[in-house]
């Protein structure tokens, strides 16, 4: 459809006739809106926090703050302090993770619908990544598909509860207690999330599930440190490994026992943390507020499936009817309403260049992957911008059909 020419008042709603001499709105916004933005403590708060680590002349290798740090989120997942490790961001914690548990030279079945960082992360360590299908409700890895591709070379499964949703824990325990193989959750997406504890009423912190789980606590997601990782893990004589690896495998002041890596947590990362931490629970709410919008706005709109099963809505997925469609959502969103939502996880992990070679076909991944459009959702962003957006899209859609 082509436009007469469009009258617009800056930041304002812009009207214009079509061809079919009928009043639009075009709601570009002024500014554009991302799809995360990264929650701030009030400065003050901050200033504060650094004069106390002016005062101490310590700014990272386990410093106090760190250390309080450590101990705030060992109470807020209520795990024990010694099942917990923070990392300088949540790729070098999976790193570090893998090679503790030992992964090098073996295969490890994983998503192909994740970040690279995932995948990454094993080849750096030398273990080799294969790609199993995921399940279409989820859209985590599916325990069936990735039990089929188990073989003696199989070291450990690794997960992802993608955009926070819970992936089949249960069916991934069974294969653990099966075939002897590791269960390591790319938690990155799951801070907050909890899931049934062993008694089946208790709700428990989903970093509990497994042998190990990374949550990553990037700017990006619901809660962070500026840069961070965090490792929880189900048998606390791991921890001193873990320390070490992160430090270089330092052991002692005459002993290096590994080749480890340098993955500390500063002080100010920690002091980050530590204000995030606070306001946790209004971070939670916030979210949830945005996602009732953006579900009440597409309750009316078969061709836009609002898709969140998460518990802590770190980000808002909907579905297309296909490629097409999500593309030119995808891009009108962009250049007639300045919204950046963005295609997590497009493309797959096996289309990228250093996994090209996998030869496992993974329909329900690619069709996802192909349909997928998260949109903008974080604390600070008013309804009215999601309904907006909303509105857009659904302008978008039937301009089209
Ligand atoms: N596993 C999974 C499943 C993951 O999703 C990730 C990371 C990891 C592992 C690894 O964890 P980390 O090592 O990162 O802790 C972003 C993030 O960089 C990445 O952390 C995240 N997943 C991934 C899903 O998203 P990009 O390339 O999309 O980032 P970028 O720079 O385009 O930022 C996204 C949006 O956020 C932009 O619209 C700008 C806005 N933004 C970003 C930053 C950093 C801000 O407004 N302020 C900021 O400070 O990867």
């Amino acid at each position: 459809m082509s436009r007469a020419p469009v009258k617009r008042e800056r930041g304002r709603t812009d009207y214009f006739y079509s061809d079919y001499n009928m009043v639009e709105k075009v709601k570009r916004f002024d500014k554009p809106i991302l799809v995360t933005r990264p929650y701030l403590p009030p400065l003050d708060e901050f200033k504060t926090g650094l004069e106390e680590i002016w005062a101490n002349q310590w700014l990272t290798n386990n410093g106090p703050v760190l250390q309080r740090f450590h101990c705030e989120l060992a109470k807020y997942l209520c795990v024990s302090a010694t099942n917990l490790a923070l990392f300088n961001n949540g790729t070098l914690a999976l790193e570090v993770g893998f090679q503790a548990l030992g992964l090098a030279g073996g295969d490890v079945i994983t998503t192909p619908f994740t970040f690279v960082a995932t995948s990454h992360a094993l080849k750096r360590i030398g273990a080799n990544p294969i790609f199993a299908d995921i399940d279409p409700d989820t859209m985590c890895l599916s325990p069936k598909a990735a039990e089929r591709l188990i073989t003696n070379r199989t070291k450990a499964i690794v997960p992802v509860h993608v955009y926070g949703n819970v992936c089949d824990v249960e069916g991934f325990a069974r294969l653990g207690e099966k075939y002897g193989v590791k269960i390591i959750y790319d938690a990155a997406h799951a801070f907050g999330v909890k899931v049934k504890g062993r008694d089946q009423k208790s709700l428990v912190s989903i970093g509990t599930c497994g042998d190990m789980s990374m949550f990553s606590l990037h700017p990006t997601k619901l809660f962070h440190s500026c840069e961070g990782g965090l490792l929880v893990f189900k048998d606390a004589t791991l921890q001193k490994k873990l320390f070490d690896l992160r430090n270089f495998a330092i052991h002692s002041e005459t002993e290096c026992i590994d080749v480890g890596t340098n993955a500390k947590m500063n002080e100010l990362q920690a002091l980050m943390g530590l204000l995030c931490l606070k306001k946790i629970d209004a971070l939670l709410t916030w979210r949830e507020k945005i996602h009732e919008t953006y579900k009440a706005a597409f309750v009316d709109c078969p061709a836009v499936k609002y898709f969140n099963m998460s518990q802590n809505h770190a980000y808002c997925p909907v579905l297309f009817k296909d490629f097409e469609t999500r593309e030119r959502v995808y891009t009108e969103l962009r250049e007639r309403y300045n919204v950046f939502a963005r295609r997590y996880f497009y493309p797959l992990l096996t289309d990228f260049a250093p996994y090209i070679y996998s030869k496992v076909s993974c329909p329900v991944a690619r069709d996802i992957a192909d349909r997928i459009l998260t949109l903008p959702t974080y604390f600070g962003l008013e309804t009215e911008t999601a309904q907006t957006i909303a509105e857009n899209i659904k302008e978008i859609i039937s301009e089209r059909m």
